[in-house]
């Protein structure tokens, strides 16, 4: 079904009362009401990036202190993702700050790690940047099953947050790789200076793909020192509820991640947000470069709430 953006709109509008109850309708029929999917991030590329998002403390453009590290080994790679499987995660989720994917011995290198990462029995995720066909075919080869890649806010306000690439590249770049036939994952950040019908047309692009996303992360904004973000507001909480709950009716198949902001979260805005329809977390105490809630406060806070770790069986959009 899809959606114009008056009816986006007028759900998103909905007394919270009612907006919570259409999101737990939806949830509770296309998804396990309790069960919530546990991923572990692990940045294997960091910093030096070529792209100037203004909210990532990786970008080459700002001064950020993060210290820049290049593509990591297999071997480091792979301890990680054995602790994150000990650990409880069942997805394993890997970032790059490429703005493209590299040719030659990197790759070759990524593949690898892919295969090794993906016998261990972890669900493997990538998030590379821009990438060729033949390359994601290689790497939906090599074990990958999903990539991440976000389309972050409305193509309105995208050239006041990024201006090295376009919006429409990066829809592009979302064709390719679910023409591959990796599963996609796309979202984006909310509370970013946006305004509610950026939010509105954020959505709107979000599930009007045909398919839409088999995952949607939604990230509250992490201001990082020497972004261009530095001084925003975190969002406020009911406001990012909203965008969680409009996302999970329009888009009631997909899992609805709560991502990157969550140490700034209280208990209680977390639990609203799993009552909202979010039903994946990432897992551990670190995100790809800032901070993530400690991994045995969030089983405490999942037991609290009569919540269970989950993996979808391949989900159908
Ligand atoms: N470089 C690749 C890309 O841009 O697709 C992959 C890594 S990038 C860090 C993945 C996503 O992290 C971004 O699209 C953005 O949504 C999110 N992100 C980055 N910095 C963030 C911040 N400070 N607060 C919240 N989300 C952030
Ligand atoms: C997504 O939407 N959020 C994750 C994942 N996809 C790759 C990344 C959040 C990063 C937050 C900032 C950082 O830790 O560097
Ligand atoms: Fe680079 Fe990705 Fe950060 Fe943008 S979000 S600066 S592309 S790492």
């Amino acid at each position: 079904m899809s959606y114009t953006k008056e009816e986006i709109r007028a759900i998103h509008d909905l007394p919270l009362t009612t907006l919570i109850y259409r999101a737990q309708q939806a949830h509770q029929e296309h998804q396990d009401p309790a069960g919530v999917q546990l991923c572990t991030l692990k940045s294997i590329k960091t910093g030096a990036c070529p792209e100037d998002c203004a909210y990532c403390p990786q970008s080459a453009h700002h001064g950020s202190d993060l210290k820049p590290e290049p593509l990591l080994d297999t071997d480091t790679i792979l301890k990680d993702a054995r602790a994150a499987k000990e650990g409880g995660a069942s997805r394993f989720c890997m970032g790059a700050a490429w703005r493209r994917v590299p040719r030659g011995k990197q790759f070759d290198s990524l593949l690898e790690t892919v295969s090794e990462v993906s016998a261990l029995g972890l669900e493997v995720c990538c998030t590379l940047g821009t990438i060729e066909e033949d390359q994601a075919t290689a790497l939906k080869d090599a074990g990958c099953s999903v990539y991440n890649h976000n389309i972050d806010t409305s193509r309105e306000y995208y050239g006041k947050i990024i201006t090295t690439r376009t919006f429409d590249e990066r829809l592009d770049n979302l064709r390719t790789v679910r023409e591959v036939g990796l599963q996609v994952c796309s979202g984006g950040i909310i509370g970013m200076g946006e305004t509610k019908e950026d939010r509105i047309a954020f959505l709107h692009e979000l599930s009007n793909m045909a398919p839409y996303p088999d995952s949607v992360p939604i990230n509250a904004l992490i201001p990082c020192k020497g972004t261009p973000l530095e001084e925003q507001k975190f969002v406020d909480p009911i406001e990012f509820v909203r965008v969680i709950a409009t996302a999970r009716i329009l888009m009631p198949k997909s899992m609805v991640r709560l991502s990157a902001g969550r140490a700034e979260m209280s208990e209680e805005l977390q639990a609203m947000c799993f009552v909202a329809g979010a039903n994946s977390i990432f897992l551990g105490d670190k995100l790809l470069t800032t901070e993530n809630p400690d991994r045995d406060a969030d089983f405490r806070l999942l037991e609290k709430l009569g919540l269970h770790a989950w993996e979808p069986a391949g989900v159908e959009v």
